[in-house]
Formats: structure tokens, sequence, C-alpha cells
């Protein structure tokens, strides 16, 4: 799979996208990642990347041209891409998105960082083809968002965790938290191992796994379970 971020601060997405699992994705071919320099795609002197919002307000607003170059310059066109813009005002990021996005990885997945208060609208409505949010909150910098979408979607690539089923099998791929994890030792603190983990017997831990997932779906993530929460 190809992925280019297009961002104004590339070292915030290529510190944790070129440690460990993502180096591996590298190496062993399975993901082509670049991380471009929006001010490249500039063409004044200042290299200017924002200007004021049209009908006033707080803030400043990133102007459409250097988008479109940096796209233009960026996009195979002998392959199928999708162009994504992480913006507060987007769809919600999911598993289900991520597997879909990681289905596709004969494609080109670009991805723009807006930053400030936002990004021209002519770049969602001529270039982007989904708007995506991470969560409800603001950042300062969607390059962070950028680098949370594309763990996501690599670690689901074949080969980039050593057990491919366990990158598939995590929380939310079946829509109920997992049970509570222990390790060693059986006794910690006056804090015991739950004695059935320790039974031996397959089937009983797996009821009791699920029964936990369930109790703690329930009160984390009532939403999951379709009550409000
Ligand atoms: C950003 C305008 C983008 O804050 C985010 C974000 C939150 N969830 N997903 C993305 O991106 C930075 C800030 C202001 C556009």
């Amino acid at each position: 799979m190809r992925i280019d971020i297009v961002t104004i601060f590339p070292d915030i997405c290529r510190v944790p996208l070129t440690e460990s699992i993502m180096r591996r994705a590298q190496e062993k071919g399975v993901l082509d990642l670049r991380i471009h320099d929006l001010r490249d795609y500039t063409t004044d002197k200042h290299r200017r990347v924002d200007d004021e919002p049209y009908g006033g307000g707080q803030g400043m607003v990133m102007k459409p041209e250097p988008f479109f170059r940096a796209v233009e310059a960026i996009r195979h066109p002998q392959q199928p891409s999708e162009v994504i813009l992480m913006t507060p005002q987007g769809r919600p990021f999911h598993q289900r998105m991520a597997e879909t996005l990681a289905a596709g990885d004969d494609h080109q997945l670009i991805i723009l960082c807006g930053h400030y208060e936002g990004v021209d609208h002519r770049v969602v409505e001529g270039l982007v083809d989904r708007e995506i949010s991470i969560g409800d909150y603001v950042l300062t910098n969607g390059a962070l968002a950028a680098a949370v979408l594309t763990d996501a979607v690599i670690r689901l690539l074949p080969g980039v965790l050593g057990d491919d089923r366990s990158a598939w099998q995590e929380s939310f791929s079946e829509d109920l938290l997992e049970a509570p994890h222990y390790t060693r030792p059986p006794e910690f603190r006056g804090m015991p191992v739950p004695q059935v983990l320790l039974s031996g017997h397959h089937e009983k831990i797996a009821q009791w796994r699920d029964s936990e997932g369930r109790k703690r779906t329930a009160a984390n993530r009532p939403d999951l379970l379709g009550d409000s929460p």
C-alpha cells in the first residue's frame, strides 16, 4: 500500500510512523510511506500556506493552491487513489473504516492534514474524497490525526504484526470490549489473578472472558450495546 501524508509538520508524523512496527511494514515491502512538506508546494517566496478568512473571524484558513499542487504532484495516475482530509468536521474514524482502507492495499492513500481554523472549502469540494475525524476534540495539528489513522491501517496489512490474526481480532472487531488481562505473578500486592484463568479449563475461561467483556462494555461503552451512554 502506498500512503502519502501532506502536512506543514512532517516531523510530527515521521517519528511515530518510522518506529518499530511501522518500520517493519516498510522493510517487508507491504508499505511505501512518504511524508511531504506542504510548503514545498507553495510558489511564493514566503512559502505561505494560510491567509485570513473571507467574511472575517478568528484565526487563519489554509490556502487551496498548495494542496492542489501537492496532490497533483503526488498522485499516481495509473493507480486508484483516495484523498482523505483529517479534520474535526469529518466522519468519525472507526475500526471498520481502518479495515476498509487496509483492504484496498493496491490503492494510494493521500492524507491531507488541516491546521489552524480550517482549510479552504474548495479543497474539500475539488480534491477530497472523504473527510475523517479521529474524535470529538480539536488538535492543533492534523499531522497527529494522520499518524493515528495511518497506524490503525498499517497494522492490518499482511505480515506487519507477527501474527496476522491478532490484528483483526482485537477490541471493536466484534463490537465488544475485551476482558481484563493478567500475567505473572499470581498475586500482586494483595490482588489475586481470577482463579478461573489458572484453572486450565478452556471452556470456562472463554465464558468468563465473554461475560467480563460484556460487563466492561456495559460500563464503559453502553453505546456499543445499543444503549445510550
Ligand atoms: C485540525 C482544523 C484540522 O483537530 C484535528 C482532528 C481531530 N480529530 N480529527 C482531526 O485536526 C487538526 C484543526 C483545525 C482542521
